[in-house]
């Protein structure tokens, strides 16, 4: 744990009155080591100095010289290891943005101050400090992987198929699953796509996994549907698997092998990649799925490239909300305004609506309240093996029912 006393803080404000007033709050709550500047500059100079050097700075954004979000960028440059508090009049979006380009500089930040500021802000703010937290990030697993460990990994089937619920929000009943794939390394453990799929994509392997994919999720279905639960099955496909017209007859001839019927199949279209120069192959295969009654999904909306241009162009008839709009949705005006637009222009397209990244209770309140068809997110269940699947529908039946998920509020 900290003491208050030894942690030098940096007020940066072009505003006098605030510097003085910033200075007697933080005294009254123990932190004496405390030093101001009005300009940019002058504090670049202390963070320079090894005396002077500060453990956190209260930055205001707008300044006349140089302002927050410049002074941020020369923070980098300097080599600044403390911690940061934006403090401002601006509006919240304009502190949502600024605390966006201090996390993607990788700056701590505790978070931001709207003027006027209070002591009890300032307390609350404070109390999040964990000083050496940044100074020792814990070691991760940042090893990257060959397209050879990958194409092994592949025909060894060491990429194990994960499913995690999609449900109505109207009746709690389970409609489908989105199979998210994960690679059992020998030695490493559990390794997640982000790591492995864009290795597919780059070297011609991307095939070959979602066709391993795809097999294993409708064995999956398949023993689903015989023992009674009436899954649909969504499997994510990447814009270089739509390359060439030969994906279509694979996954027509693998659903028909398995005897299942197109309707019980979704694909889940990433937008996050720009369509290839000849979008007609993709446009192609995706209209002629559609048109044997594959569900056709857009994921991710609204986080890509063109997606109102895909919408416009493919027959999609599921949308799925990205989770960036979705949790907090009810506390953010932002958030919210991009949510309802996405569920009102899919309802207006008639297309089944998707909420992902439903966390708690709130996310899923938004849903009921907003007509959203279906929810996922670890709210409802983290992404699970085959086999859990049974037990964990069991479960959810009954939290339907005791939770009363589908009352109105109270
Ligand atoms: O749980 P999560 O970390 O599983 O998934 C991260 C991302 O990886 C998601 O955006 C998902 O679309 C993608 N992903 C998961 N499984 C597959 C897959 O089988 N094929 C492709 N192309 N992407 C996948
Ligand atoms: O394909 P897509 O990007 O939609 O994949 C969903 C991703 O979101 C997967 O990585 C999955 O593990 C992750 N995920 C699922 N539920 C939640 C959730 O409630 N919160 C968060 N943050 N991520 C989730
Ligand atoms: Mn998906």
């Amino acid at each position: 744990m900290h003491s208050a006393s030894q942690i030098n803080i940096l007020i940066l404000d072009d505003d006098p009155f605030i510097l003085k007033m910033l200075t007697k709050m933080l005294a009254n709550q123990g932190f004496t080591k405390v030093s101001t500047c009005d300009n940019g500059r002058d504090a670049l100079t202390l963070i320079d100095h090894p005396d002077t050097r500060p453990n956190l700075i209260m930055l205001d954004l707008n300044m006349p010289d140089m302002d927050g979000i410049e002074f941020v960028r020369y923070l980098v440059e300097h080599q600044y290891q403390g911690h940061l508090v934006l403090v401002s009049g601006e509006d919240e979006r304009m502190l949502k943005t600024a605390e966006k380009l201090v996390h993607a500089h990788q700056i701590p930040m505790l978070g931001y101050l709207h003027k006027p500021v209070t002591p009890d802000k300032l307390a609350a703010i404070l109390n999040t400090w964990k000083p050496h937290a940044a100074e020792n990030p814990s070691p991760t697993n940042h090893k990257l992987y060959s397209a050879e460990e990958l194409r092994t990994a592949i025909e060894q089937h060491e990429l194990v198929n994960y499913y995690q619920p999609k449900v109505s929000v109207r009746t709690g009943d389970v409609i489908g699953v989105e199979t998210l794939v994960r690679w059992h390394h020998a030695t490493d453990g559990l390794i997640f796509p982000d790591r492995f799929i864009h290795i597919a994509e780059e070297n011609h392997l991307i095939n070959e996994l979602t066709t391993l994919v795809l097999t294993n999720a409708l064995n999956q279905a398949k023993s689903w549907h015989q023992s009674g639960l009436m899954l649909r099955v969504a499997i994510n496909v990447s814009m270089d698997n739509l390359a060439s017209l030969d994906f279509q007859d694979l996954v027509v001839n693998l659903v028909t092998e398995a005897g299942l019927s197109p309707q019980s199949i979704v694909l889940e279209v990433t937008e996050s990649q720009v369509m290839g120069a000849d979008a007609r192959v993709p446009l192609e295969i995706l209209s002629r799925l559609r048109l044997k009654r594959f569900h056709l999904s857009i994921d991710d909306f609204g986080t890509g490239h063109s997606s109102m241009a895909q919408l416009r162009d493919i027959p999609f008839d599921e949308l799925k909300i990205d989770q960036g709009f979705v949790h907090r949705a009810w506390a953010d005006a932002t958030l919210r305004a991009i949510y309802d637009a996405s569920l009102s222009m899919a309802k207006q397209l008639d297309m089944e609506t998707v909420a992902e990244g439903v966390e708690d209770q709130q996310d899923w309140e938004l849903l009921r309240q907003t007509g959203c068809d279906l929810a996922q997110g670890n709210f409802v269940s983290k992404p699970l093996l085959g086999a859990e699947f049974p037990n964990w529908v069991a479960s959810w039946k009954q939290r339907v029912r005791t939770e009363l998920l589908l009352q109105s509020g109270n």
